[in-house]
């Protein structure tokens, strides 16, 4: 098929540019072009410059120096900005934390016998997160076990004393612990009033930014964003970690394993169920129905072969790692699987799901499943799951998917014949076990400079960068400067489909990082698995900074959100910005307006935490600054 260069410019992937010319000869509508109708975009609203907050506005502040340099009430730039920009925050962690809630309330629900349609897959990893927390699990059945994990975790969700998470100072290493106490006592003395950064019950956190950045409370940038930082530090070490954790324990604890990657995992032949969002709640169980003999038969009875499921975006991320289910695309060709013309349904629970899949499914013969009690998609058929019943859900689902089979027209399925082989699963356990059960062999590796250091790529696409373009030619100038690359979301999938998790890969790696793969069988960029699964980077950064007796930011890591788009992503550099690490990110965010958050985000930051924010729009670019960055921590380890 010749593709054309508006298609080339919008996507860097073989199998999307093939639908993308497909839906542009057919005029089908995707993100692309509604993107395209919103140019220009308000330059006000990409600065940061507009406030809605109450209704004396929206006011605007001129970026320029003319006009209104205050907002009705007298909010200055960077006020407005910073508020703006701390909402997104709390946007963030509240949807990375409310996932949280949802496992950890299964697994008291498991371990008081409430519920039978789900088991504890993983009692080593249960035995494992109680050791953290301090609890005795030598004489302790495991029921006993996961309901006190379960509570320590759900009382971290909604404790009102002042007391630290006790995730997070469970899993925090020690001394970023200490330098934390030390920041809120020194931000303290230099404000007019406390400032706090570890986090004291992650829904409080985010409440406290709403109320903060409720008409006429706090109006300091360094106060907002010192909210903000506590908020996202309840995200990335609290609710995000405790779902990685108890999805572990339910679900089992991702290992290594070969799975397919992009659009041709779509099979002509069978039935074709996507599953896209988050949450692997509902997802394991279709997994599991789908590849019974009782739908085998159904789905046979119906004329296909079988049931093909497949994932999409960030639920796809986490059946993959578990259990090695092909992955059909990244967040931008959630639109494009429905366009194949080839997929009976797709299932959808939380975050990153396109509204627009409504309408498209119904050109389609596509069923349109919303199934979270959450999440409303007008348009679409609402089944909704509860866990207590989550085998006759599933078998619901996979029954609509085996019964629109008839429907499929032979004559609109267009699968791209394109997929790659990509080696997943790299939890933090799957990691050791790979270096022999510790962390030393890659300290090792790290000392002896055959690996320089470490980037984590996480996160989405976004329409205003070439899809995938940034999350490959940056992942691949890393690993040829011998940077190991790790990652999660969206930036995993790209990197899977476009060949980067194979271990032949490594021969575009540089001659240290390629050896160290070729020793270890693995490949140089490491799929740790979905957005939440960006806390497995944290206890990673953690293992290796507590095994060699210093703090994360003394680490040679570096981490990027270079095709950026959710509010989640905010709330993830932040985090991993308060732990010491420097975040690459573009596009821009917006926040250009407040020269003083700016300055906050970009230089003071480096100070306060050890970490910074840098933005940067060529991905070379961003792999030779990465690259100094990490020298520099070389050099001041005595590498
Ligand atoms: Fe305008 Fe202030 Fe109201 Fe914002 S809070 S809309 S700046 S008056
Ligand atoms: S799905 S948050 S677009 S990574 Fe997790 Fe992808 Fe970003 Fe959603």
């Amino acid at each position: 098929m010749k593709i054309n260069e508006t298609v080339k410019a919008q996507s860097a992937d073989p199998a999307s540019r093939e639908i993308l010319q497909l839906a542009a000869v057919q005029e089908i509508e995707t993100v692309w072009n509604r993107l395209e109708k919103q140019q220009p975009q308000c330059g006000f609203g990409e600065l940061g410059l507009c406030c809605r907050i109450c209704m004396m506005g929206p006011c605007r502040i001129d970026p320029f120096g003319e006009g209104a340099q205050k907002g009705a009430c007298g909010a200055d730039a960077d006020t407005i900005v910073t508020r703006h920009l701390v909402r997104m925050i709390a946007a963030g962690a509240a949807a990375h934390s409310d996932h949280g809630r949802r496992p950890a309330l299964l697994l008291k629900e498991i371990a008081a016998g409430r519920n039978n349609e789900y088991q504890i897959s993983d009692p080593k990893k249960l035995k494992a997160i109680a050791a953290k927390l301090g609890l005795e699990t030598e004489n302790c059945a495991i029921d006993e076990l996961a309901l006190q994990v379960a509570d320590i975790a759900l009382n971290d969700f909604g404790k009102q004393n002042e007391e630290t998470l006790a995730f997070v100072k469970a899993y925090a290493p020690k001394k970023r612990l200490e330098r934390w106490l030390k920041i809120a006592e020194d931000l303290s003395s230099l404000s007019e009033k406390t400032i706090g950064i570890l986090p004291r019950g992650i829904d409080r956190e985010i409440v406290d930014i709403m109320h903060r950045t409720h008409f006429g409370v706090d109006h300091s940038p360094l106060s907002l964003i010192a909210q903000g930082v506590r908020a996202a530090i309840g995200d990335g070490w609290g609710g995000s970690l405790i779902a990685t954790e108890i999805q572990d324990v339910i679900f089992g604890t991702p290992q290594i394993r070969e799975a397919n990657a992009n659009l041709g995992v779509l099979d002509e032949k069978q039935i074709n169920l996507v599953i896209h969002g988050h949450e692997p709640v509902l997802s394991e169980k279709i997994v599991e129905i789908a590849a019974s003999e009782k739908m085998l038969a159904l789905a046979q009875k119906h004329g296909a072969t079988g049931v093909n499921v497949v994932g999409m975006c960030c639920s796809g991320n986490e059946i993959l790692m578990r259990h090695g289910v092909p992955i059909a695309g990244n967040e931008l060709q959630q639109e494009l699987a429905v366009i194949t013309g080839a997929v009976e349904l797709i299932s959808v629970d939380v975050q990153c799901i396109f509204p627009a899949l409504a309408e498209l499914c119904q050109c389609f013969h596509t069923h349109f499943v919303a199934t979270s009690d959450q999440a409303a998609f007008p348009g679409s058929i609402h089944i909704q799951f509860e866990e207590d019943d989550a085998n006759r859900c599933a078998e619901e689902i996979v029954t609509l998917a085996i019964e629109n089979f008839a429907n499929r027209k032979p004559e609109k399925v267009h699968i791209p014949e394109i997929t790659n082989r990509a080696m997943v699963g790299f939890s933090v356990e799957a990691i050791l076990s790979a270096l022999g059960g510790t962390p030393e062999p890659l300290l090792d590796a790290i000392k002896s400079g055959a690996i320089k250091g470490v980037v984590g790529i996480v996160g989405c696409n976004n329409p205003k960068v070439t899809h995938d373009f940034y999350h490959i030619e940056l992942a691949k100038a890393l690993i040829a400067k011998d940077i190991l690359v790790i990652g999660s979301g969206c930036w995993a999938i790209a990197a899977a489909k476009a060949g980067l998790m194979q271990i032949e890969t490594a021969t575009l790696a540089g001659d240290g990082l390629k050896a160290v793969c070729n020793a270890l069988k693995i490949p140089p960029c490491l799929h740790m698995g979905s957005c939440v699964d960006c806390s497995r980077m944290l206890v990673l950064a953690g293992a290796l900074a507590d095994t060699l007796g210093v703090d994360i930011d003394d680490l040679p890591l570096v981490g990027s959100a270079p095709e950026w788009l959710t509010e989640k992503a905010v709330s993830i550099g932040t985090y991993f910005v308060a732990s010491g690490v420097t975040v690459h990110l573009w596009p821009m965010p917006p926040i250009a307006g407040g020269a003083k958050v700016t300055e906050i985000l970009t230089q003071t930051a480096a100070d306060v935490f050890g970490g910074a924010f840098f933005v940067e729009e060529n991905p070379l670019k961003a792999a030779d600054k990465m690259a100094e960055i990490i020298n520099e921590k070389r050099r001041a380890l005595g590498l």
